[in-house]
C-alpha cells in the first residue's frame, strides 16, 4: 500500500492513529475533522495516499470516495437536509494536509459561500 511515513492522514486511514471514525470500507476512511467548521464537518480520505485530486487518483478510487461521502451523509443524517463537499487542492485553495480528503460539511444554512 502506497503511504507517506509522515503524513498524518496515512496514519489515521490505516489506524496508526485513532480517530473519530465515521465510515470506513476496503479504500476509504471517514473521520471527523480536528477543527470543525459546521456541526457536521467529515473528511473523506482514501487509505493509499495521494496528494490531492489532480495525483493520478483512479477512477474507480474517485468513485470509492464519492461512494463514502453519500455514506458519512447518511450516517450522519445530512442527506436529507443537504451538505457541501469541498477538496482543497494546493496553496491558492488553502490545502494545509497534502493527503486527498474530501471535507463534508453540513448541519447547518450554508450562506456563507466559504466552507
Ligand atoms: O483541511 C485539512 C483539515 O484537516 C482541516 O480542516 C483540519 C483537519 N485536520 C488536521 N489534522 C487533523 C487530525 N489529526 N484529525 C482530524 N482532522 C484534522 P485542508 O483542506 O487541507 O485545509
Amino acid at each position: 500500500m502506497a503511504t507517506k511515513d509522515d503524513c498524518i492522514f496515512c496514519k489515521i486511514a490505516n489506524h496508526e492513529i485513532e480517530s473519530e471514525y465515521v465510515y470506513e470500507d476496503d479504500r476509504v476512511t471517514a473521520f471527523k475533522d480536528a477543527h470543525p467548521l459546521a456541526p457536521v464537518h467529515v473528511l473523506v480520505v482514501p487509505k493509499n495516499h495521494y496528494e490531492n485530486i489532480t495525483d493520478g487518483v483512479p477512477a474507480d478510487l474517485l468513485e470509492a470516495l464519492v461512494h463514502g461521502v453519500g455514506e458519512v451523509a447518511r450516517i450522519t443524517g445530512v442527506d436529507k437536509t443537504g451538505f457541501r463537499v469541498i477538496t482543497n487542492t494546493g496553496n491558492d485553495a488553502g490545502q494545509t494536509i497534502h493527503h486527498l480528503h474530501m471535507h463534508v460539511l453540513g448541519g447547518r444554512i450554508m450562506t456563507d459561500g466559504g466552507p
